[in-house]
């Protein structure tokens, strides 16, 4: 097991309560982007990320704000998580003029720079090597910034995933991949994917420092990514983490999961992040019912702030439909 960052600090209440909000919120934004997807007021590819908010925000709670995020299409919840705000965030999803990429990536290719949130990638294990030159430019430039690669557990099998770890092993970057084992594949479950169902196993193979653990605790992740980014960060070489975790939709909207053993989702939602968290506010805290109602009332308010936005905001000018596909010459 890795050593803990010393200098991480105990959770209190208030950041307990803080880290409770954050996935709530990005639960609720989630919810309505659902529901704005059955109105067609979003469109293509929509992967919810809900079931899995307690990693976003644990990494987020581990995190420098200027450590660089690189992820999959799955990623509204780590936009949100990385201070993407959620306005910006569902206006991308509505492909509108106000979004993070200003309404012409959507779904899967939130990307803002200023929080350091460097996409989202539609390309199953793509993220990877991206990961691992974002981390040797790091790592060129002399910061203490660390890059953080989250991608699924269908992604360890592809060779641009082995290609990226081989690399920042053997150049010792400043780099935390994620391997978010959610289980599936679209409907391909772990044990149809690989023989090796431990895929944190795949770190030995290229001598890196490997680790597994559950991911429905919040405080888990945000204590263990803790002792990966002092690792990495201290300059002694990347970390592969595999993080447990269980989406509750499909593998995206069109995908009814019919897939699942009967009673697997309800069983999984038992160690729900929110309720973990919930209980521990309670009891560790003594956080009253009431207080709880307040926190989600204030998320509420936000999600629902941000779908009016979207729904609101401009569409992208026809002027604007090729920025951005090829850099300008200035
Ligand atoms: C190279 C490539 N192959 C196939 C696909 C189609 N595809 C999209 S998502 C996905 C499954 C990936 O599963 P996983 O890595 O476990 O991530 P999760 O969706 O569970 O977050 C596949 C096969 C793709 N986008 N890219
Ligand atoms: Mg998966």
């Amino acid at each position: 097991m890795l050593a803990p960052d010393p200098e991480q600090r105990v959770v209190d209440r208030d950041e307990l309560a803080r880290l409770y909000h954050q996935m709530y919120l990005i639960r609720r934004v989630e919810e309505l982007a659902a529901r704005a997807y059955t109105q067609r007021k979003i469109l293509g590819f929509c992967h919810l990320y809900i079931g899995q908010e307690s990693v976003a925000v644990g990494v987020a709670a581990a995190c420098r704000s200027s450590d660089r995020w690189i992820t999959g299409y799955r990623e509204h919840g780590q936009a949100v998580a990385k201070g993407v705000s959620p306005r910006k965030m569902m206006a991308e999803l509505y492909g509108k003029a106000t979004g993070a990429s200003n309404g012409l990536g959507g779904s899967m290719h939130i990307f803002d720079a200023s929080v350091h949130f460097m996409g989202g990638y539609g390309i199953v294990g793509a993220q990877v090597p991206i990961a691992t030159g974002v981390a040797w430019a790091l790592k060129r430039l002399g910061t203490q910034d660390v890059a953080v690669c989250f991608f699924g557990d269908g992604a360890t099998h592809q060779g641009a995933f082995f290609e990226g770890l081989c690399l920042a092993q053997l150049y010792k970057l400043p780099v935390v991949f994620i391997i978010e084992n959610n289980f599936y594949a679209m409907g391909t479950s772990l044990e149809r994917q690989s023989a090796v169902t431990d895929l944190y196993l795949r770190g030995a193979g290229v001598g890196m420092a490997h680790e597994q653990f559950d991911g429905f605790d919040v405080e888990t992740v945000r204590e263990r990514v803790g002792a990966a980014l002092h690792h990495a960060r201290s300059g002694v070489g990347p970390v592969l983490l595999e993080i447990v975790t269980y989406r509750y939709r499909g593998h995206s909207m069109s995908d009814p999961a019919r897939y699942r053993k009967d009673g697997e989702l309800e069983e999984k939602k038992k160690s729900d992040p929110l309720l973990i968290t919930e209980q521990r506010l309670k009891d560790d805290f003594g956080v009253s019912d009431a207080e709880i109602e307040a926190l989600r009332a204030r998320a509420d308010a936000e999600a629902d702030d941000a779908a009016h936005f979207a729904d609101s905001s401009p569409e992208p000018s026809v002027e604007n439909l090729y920025d951005y596909t090829y850099v300008s010459p200035r």
